[in-house]
């Protein structure tokens, strides 16, 4: 199996990848790194998110070769809330739906290539956005998204590695979208003030959904108006309002209704053990169920919103 076949095996799949060398481990560890020292990362945002990553190829694989990065398309969803009489849309973005069992069937499309040609893969924990860009499978919005060649931002990135050869590979680096030299849309399309028009790397501590995947215990800081919530989970403003994405915007999956009863248990913050069965089975359905907890807090705010706006 060669490089160039598998990824053409994987467009057929509806997936788009590249295969890099698994030396390119290094070049991202410093890209992080480097950004780092000159101190351009909130300490408390550095701590949280940007230290489980792993640089060194999988305990199980000392013999990697390769790094296997692959897009796939991955719409919003959006779910209807009912509450005081009105159904309320509420918006899930791209990537956090169904998540593991999308990736896991990435990494079965990949073993099911790969293993009966004699060759291994594990996934990895590696900055996938800074790999999918340098590996030129993607460029970088102004909004620090990774856009993909007829997904835009819409799609989800997973990795694996690979005992698969690659000495050689191509490594263009980080680049910026052409458009995004001609447009600055989401600066001002961030309501948080996260994206800078003075350096390239937003401010994550300042972004929507930095707050709202927090534990339901942390509660919103003060600086953060209720009117700039937009997501059950998540901040859909600097995706919408891109150009770049104009074409996906309509391609909304729709999800599960709730009645004014479930939406009430909901905000309740009821235990997730203690919901009725069926409403258990319709949130576990969905992919929901993991954000239970968050739904009095995040959930609480976008139907507060609604009201004010009808009022
Ligand atoms: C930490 C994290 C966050 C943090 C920080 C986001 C950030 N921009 O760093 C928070 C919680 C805020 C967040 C928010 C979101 N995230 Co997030 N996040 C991650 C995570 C875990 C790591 C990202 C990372 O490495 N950040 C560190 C920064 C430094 O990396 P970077 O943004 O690639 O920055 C590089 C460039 O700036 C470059 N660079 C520096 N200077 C310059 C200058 C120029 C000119 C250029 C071109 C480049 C360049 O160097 C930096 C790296 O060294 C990944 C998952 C993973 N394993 O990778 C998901 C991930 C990146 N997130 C994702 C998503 C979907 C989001 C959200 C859209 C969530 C949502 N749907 O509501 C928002 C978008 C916010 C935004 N505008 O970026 C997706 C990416 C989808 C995509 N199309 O790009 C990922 C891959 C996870 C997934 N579920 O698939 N996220
Ligand atoms: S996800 Fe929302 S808060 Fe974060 S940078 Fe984009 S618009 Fe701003
Ligand atoms: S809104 Fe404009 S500047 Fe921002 S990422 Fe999209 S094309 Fe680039």
């Amino acid at each position: 199996m060669t490089r160039e076949a598998l990824l053409q095996q994987l467009a057929a799949h509806g997936y788009q990848g590249r295969v890099v060398s698994v030396r390119r481990l290094e070049d991202l560890r410093e890209g992080l790194d480097c950004l780092h020292r000159q101190g351009q990362f909130d300490a408390a945002f550095y701590r949280a998110r940007l230290t489980g990553f792993t640089f060194a190829p999988p305990e199980g694989m000392p013999e990697a070769r390769s790094l296997i990065i692959v897009a796939y398309r991955d719409p919003p969803v959006r779910f209807t809330f009912d509450w005081r009489g009105t159904p309320v849309p509420v918006m899930v973005p791209p990537t956090y739906l169904h998540s593991s069992a999308k990736d896991r069937a990435v990494e079965q499309t990949l073993g099911q290539l790969l293993i009966p040609a004699g060759y291994r893969v594990e996934p990895t924990r590696v900055p996938r956005k800074l790999l999918a860009v340098c590996s030129g499978l993607a460029s970088y919005g102004r909004n620090n998204l990774a856009y993909v060649a007829g997904m835009g931002s819409f799609h989800r990135l997973a990795v694996v590695c690979s005992d698969l050869p690659c000495d050689e590979d191509d490594w263009p680096g980080p680049r910026m979208m052409s458009r995004c030299a001609r447009c600055e849309a989401c600066v001002p399309g961030c309501p948080a003030g996260a994206i800078d028009p003075d350096r390239f790397l937003i401010h994550a501590e300042r972004c929507i959904t930095f707050w709202n995947e927090e534990p339901s215990q942390v509660s919103f800081p003060a600086w953060m108006q209720p009117s700039w919530h937009n997501c059950l989970v998540g901040c859909m403003h600097c995706q919408t309002v891109c150009p770049e994405n104009r074409e996906f915007l309509e391609r909304v999956q729709q999800g599960a209704v709730f009645s004014e009863d479930e939406t009430r248990l909901l905000l309740q913050g009821t235990p997730p053990a203690d919901l009725p069965g069926a409403l258990s089975d319709k949130l576990r359905g969905h992919d929901l169920f993991d954000v239970v907890d968050l739904m009095p807090r995040n959930l609480g705010v976008l139907l507060q919103q609604e009201q004010a706006q009808s009022a």
